[in-house]
């Protein structure tokens, strides 16, 4: 938009740019800060406009934005152009993601180079690599408490190897997701370091107060993320001699966003990654920018502005890449992190979909759809231009983040059924198969998550203890349904490393003290390379997990109605253990899949008038495009045998 007070501030502020920015011919540059400008002034002037240096800052962000574009390769370049012209590239059902440890996956990045095979054989061709900045040793939060945001882990491997990696990927038409950790940096960063020494430039990065009286109210208000391993969401830090806001563990310092400093050098981070080829940027924990007394410091309509601003600096210097939005909230609080525009996502393109996430634990506890239905059918509608991260399991614990309103619709009691899933997933609830361990315990408040590996949680790790073979083909069943419902939902799918292979949990961690006292370890496993290499035996739970998901891959690929185009109507059928969708080609509507999942672990009955309804079930079958066989109609019925799911088409 075009506005003249903000136009005659940009002209300003090109004249005083540094000559050497000044005088070079940024022709796409100046088009997308000429188009974005007025945003970014509006958004900056809201959060920083009553400060006194307000257009000093104005100038060392635009400058940021120039250099990092003056940066920016001819390749990436060529590659942001012909992401504007096919914009909607990354709604197309041809995405199917993987979230790994770099370490734990290959040991290096060369490593990981090297063992890309394993992921196209599945059919991934999107890789979220999980955080690989320097970090101190101990104290790193698996890679989120970062101690330099512009070096990679010499563990790893250096930063030209990732855009090695990222050009290798490129040229195997893979996607290329990398981490930013916007919320907090390690006590070891250099910011921390010269707060620490007294630098008062330095400690206005931070909330760092001198007694309680702040933090108090603060505390009256804010939730506890890590309430067993780090309760409070303040440290005293003996060197400053002051108390300093850490919301996550005590080593997490949170950064203060209300100086505008902090901004200018996150976006600088930001593009710093998309220039050494990064397709996504994952942002970490954004929920939690903004911090405001009284507030429980969660979504705050100033964390949304951050993100707006980060977005249109963003498209400015490099606009092919996008953002996955990191907010483990409530379900109506997610989809704002798209942005509240009406077409086009304003803040990030993606977010996970948490919230179909645990609705599907929830199903698998229940081995009914009951909750899920309603959870899904409530689910906020998204914007044209954004799409989903649908998963089932990733390296966090899970939370019950779903509606209580939900439960008591699906006819339950709230604080009973999370009670009881708990109780499931943790083994306590006498016959549960699941072997998680309870995470982030609050006594306060009752609340607890989860821990624990896919393969774990479902029963095949006490299946296999057992030798129940009818066990293992349950836990094999529910790994491959799980998954049928990320890939057809609508969204990118994103796999967890090892659940292709059925990995179960791993105690490792227990030996490491750095590590012993968090339970999310027990699910971030070393991958083993012998387990994997089982995928090619017959018969065996590895080759039964892995080519059932490589196949459903495969297919998804092909069917344009799993493109997510706002295209997928929920139906409502008479049975409560069956999820019930339709998709569809919004090119060609007669191109649609019906998707049927049966939760539960006996055969059910689905009588498929409602359906026909729909315009399903005309003749007397459809065909399952997994096994290509025809579920049959008998008696105006089908049968869906135990934890059964059908992808069907005419
Ligand atoms: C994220 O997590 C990361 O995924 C975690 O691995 C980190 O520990 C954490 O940030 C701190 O960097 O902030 O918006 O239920 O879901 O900690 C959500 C707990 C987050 C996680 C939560 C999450």
């Amino acid at each position: 938009m075009y506005e003249q007070a903000s136009h005659s501030l940009l002209n300003e502020i090109l004249i005083e740019l540094k000559p050497d920015i000044g005088n070079l011919r940024l022709r796409h540059f100046y088009t997308r800060l000429g188009a974005n400008f007025y945003a970014i002034h509006s958004l900056f002037k809201l959060l920083y406009g009553d400060r006194a240096d307000f257009k000093e800052q104005m100038v060392s962000l635009v400058e940021t934005l120039a250099t990092r574009y003056i940066e920016r390769s001819p390749a990436l370049r060529k590659s942001d152009l012909a992401r504007e012209k096919d914009y909607n590239w990354f709604l197309s059902q041809k995405w199917v993601g993987m979230a790994l440890y770099c370490d734990r996956f290959a040991d290096d990045l060369k490593g990981l180079r090297a063992n890309l095979s394993y992921l196209q054989e599945l059919g991934v061709n999107l890789l979220h690599v999980m955080p690989m900045l320097d970090c101190p040793p101990d104290n790193n939060d698996g890679g989120y408490a970062v101690r330099d945001f512009f070096r990679i882990d010499p563990r790893y491997g250096t930063t030209e190897e990732v855009a090695e990696l990222a050009a290798t990927l490129k040229k195997r038409d893979m996607l290329l997701a990398l981490d930013i950790v916007v919320n907090h940096t390690s006590d070891e960063h250099e910011w921390a370091r010269l707060a620490r020494q007294g630098d008062k430039k330095h400690q206005d990065y931070y909330f760092v107060f001198d007694d309680r009286e702040i933090p108090d109210i603060y505390e009256e208000t804010m939730p506890e993320i890590f309430p067993a391993t780090a309760p409070g969401n303040f440290t005293w830090d003996e060197a400053m001699g002051k108390w300093v806001m850490t919301v996550f563990n005590t080593y997490q310092w949170d950064l203060n966003y209300r100086n505008p400093a902090v901004l200018i050098e996150m976006i600088d981070i930001i593009l710093f990654w998309a220039n050494r080829g990064a397709d996504i940027l994952r942002l970490d924990a954004v929920a939690f920018l903004w911090k405001k007394m009284g507030s429980v410091c969660q979504n705050e309509r100033e964390a949304h502005l951050l993100l707006q601003l980060m977005k249109d600096c963003c498209q400015v210097t490099a606009p092919g890449v996008l953002f996955i939005a990191e907010a483990i909230v409530a379900p109506s609080e997610i989809s704002k992190y798209f942005g509240e525009d009406a077409i086009n996502a304003k803040e990030c393109e993606i977010a996970y979909n948490a919230t179909l996430m645990a609705l599907l634990w929830d199903a698998v506890a229940t081995k009914n759809a009951a909750v899920l239905s309603q959870g899904v059918k409530n689910l906020p509608s998204k914007l044209e231009r954004a799409t989903w991260l649908n998963y089932v399991r990733c390296h966090d614990d899970i939370g019950l983040g779903f509606d209580d309103n939900d439960i008591r619709l699906a006819g339950f009691d709230p604080g009973q059924h999370r009670r009881f899933l708990i109780d499931y997933f943790t083994g306590r609830f006498s016959g549960s198969p699941a072997r998680g361990l309870p995470f982030g315990e609050n006594p306060k408040t009752g609340d607890a998550r989860i821990s624990g590996s896919l393969a774990s949680l479902v029963g095949l790790e006490s299946a296999l203890d057992n030798g129940d073979e009818a066990a293992i083909d349950a836990a094999i069943k529910t790994i491959a349904l799980l998954h049928s419902v990320i890939l057809a939902f609508g969204g990118i799918p994103l796999l967890y490393y090892g659940d292709a292979i059925g990995t179960l949990n791993s105690l490792e961690y227990l030996a490491d003290p750095a590590k012993a006292d968090d339970n999310r370890w027990m699910h971030r496993s070393t991958f083993n390379w012998s387990k994997a290499r089982m995928r090619h035996e017959t018969g065996t739970v590895e080759q039964r997990i892995f080519s059932a998901l490589k196949k459903m891959i495969a297919l998804r690929k092909e069917i344009t109605a799993f493109a997510d185009f706002d295209n997928r109507q929920l139906l409502a059928v008479d049975n409560p253990n069956l999820l019930v969708f339709s998709r569809s080609d919004p090119q060609n509507s007669r191109n649609r899949v019906l998707v049927i999942v049966n939760f539960n672990d006996a055969a059910q009955w689905l009588p498929v008038a409602a359906l026909r309804a729909h315009g399903y079930f005309q003749q007397a079958g459809m065909k399952d495009l997994c096994s290509g066989e025809r579920l049959e109609v008998v008696n105006d019925c089908v049968v869906l045998p135990s934890l059964s799911c059908y992808w069907l088409t005419d």
